[in-house]
């Protein structure tokens, strides 16, 4: 299987290749591709990108608008990270954990959600198939790395707008008074959980951290619920670490896969009403990590016709994330489970 990653001189394409290597990928080829060629990453053109079955897409819209289309028509796969075509109806936008069964054999674009609205979705779809889910409103705490490579460079070296800052604004503000990425974690998050009317309110804040994104979330439940039994959905649930005691900071959460949730509590006496704290890595599972899982996915569902040689000449025991655990079953590899730490 011949891999490339547009944009991979980005924090998000950068962390991609990685994810590809950590996790074991059979990736006979890579082919790295930016706006602008440098040390091994050559120009992005849709001729160059030809030779390749599978696709992530790292960049801007722009550049996913324009090269995504031409490898679709010969028949190759895109995972995007772009927002270029999350909302369309017909592409299924997928977290692993939450909505495999939303990929159908003829799907051959794989969008991959906004970051803020990746981490929530991990910790929310818990609750809601617990106790279902009535209203969200959350509060972010987006690390600087979330603003993309130049922002991060000029955050090391002590400049910019996020030095000693709170910032109430990320993306342009729209005619409701909300911000772009507000619009995106709202959207994006009905179509994950599959809730499309959730009332979801969000206030999105770029903070002086450098890496991984925290959120206060609110939420109301469909049902009558406790403490005892949210807790219990959130530490069966995929892809979570449970605190059942104490805080989880950003800087402790750089580097890893998954959603952390802490200091859950009820706010109110009606058992509907309670409040927690989320924070994830999104260069990670908002992003990089999510990219790579879909991919894993049609790897396991045979949807990558390319692959299948080189799967088969490949050392089965290391080739996915199921074998280190030794305890998945078939089923677990086709839905994703297996890529999950427990
Ligand atoms: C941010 N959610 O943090 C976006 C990712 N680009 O700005």
């Amino acid at each position: 299987m011949n891999v490339a990653v547009v944009g991979a001189t980005g924090a998000v394409g950068e962390t991609i290749v990685q994810v590809l290597r950590e996790r074991k990928i059979p990736v006979e080829r890579l082919g790295l591709f930016a706006s602008r060629p440098r040390n091994g990453v050559q120009e992005t053109s849709a001729e160059a990108l030809e030779d390749y079955d599978t696709v992530f897409f790292a960049g801007s819209d722009e550049a996913s608008s324009e090269f995504v289309p031409p490898i679709l028509e010969r028949g190759g796969v895109v995972i995007d990270n772009s927002s270029a075509y999350r909302m369309r109806a017909d592409i299924p936008l997928v977290v692993p954990e939450i909505n495999a069964s939303a990929i159908l054999p003829e799907h051959r674009l794989f969008p991959v959600g906004n970051c803020t609205a990746i981490i929530l979705c991990v910790a929310l779809a818990p609750v809601r198939d617990a106790a279902g889910l009535k209203s969200v409103n959350v509060a972010t705490y987006q690390a600087v790395s979330g603003a993309g490579r130049a922002a991060i460079d000029e955050f090391d070296a002590g400049e910019g707008p996020f030095v000693r800052n709170v910032v109430p604004q990320i993306g342009e503000f729209g005619g409701d008074g909300y911000s772009g990425e507000e619009t995106k974690v709202r959207d994006e998050t009905r179509k994950i959980l599959d809730l499309p009317n959730l009332p979801l309110y969000a206030t999105t804040v770029r903070v002086p951290v450098r890496t991984a994104h925290s959120e206060a979330v609110f939420f109301e439940t469909e049902r009558d619920t406790t403490i005892e039994e949210l807790s219990a959905a959130l530490k069966r649930a995929r892809g979570v670490v449970f605190h059942s005691e104490g805080i989880v900071t950003a800087r402790e959460v750089e580097g890893t896969d998954e959603v952390h949730v802490a200091r859950l509590r009820s706010a109110g006496d009606d058992k509907r009403h309670f409040q927690m704290w989320v924070v994830g890595d999104q260069l990670r599972k908002g992003a990089a990590t999510n990219a790579v899982q879909i991919l894993e996915l049609l790897l396991a569902r045979g949807m990558i016709p390319a692959a299948l040689d080189s799967l088969r000449s490949f050392a089965r025991p290391s080739s996915f994330d199921y074998a280190r655990q030794g305890r998945a079953t078939q089923d677990d590899i086709r839905s994703g489970r297996h890529n999950i730490p427990p």
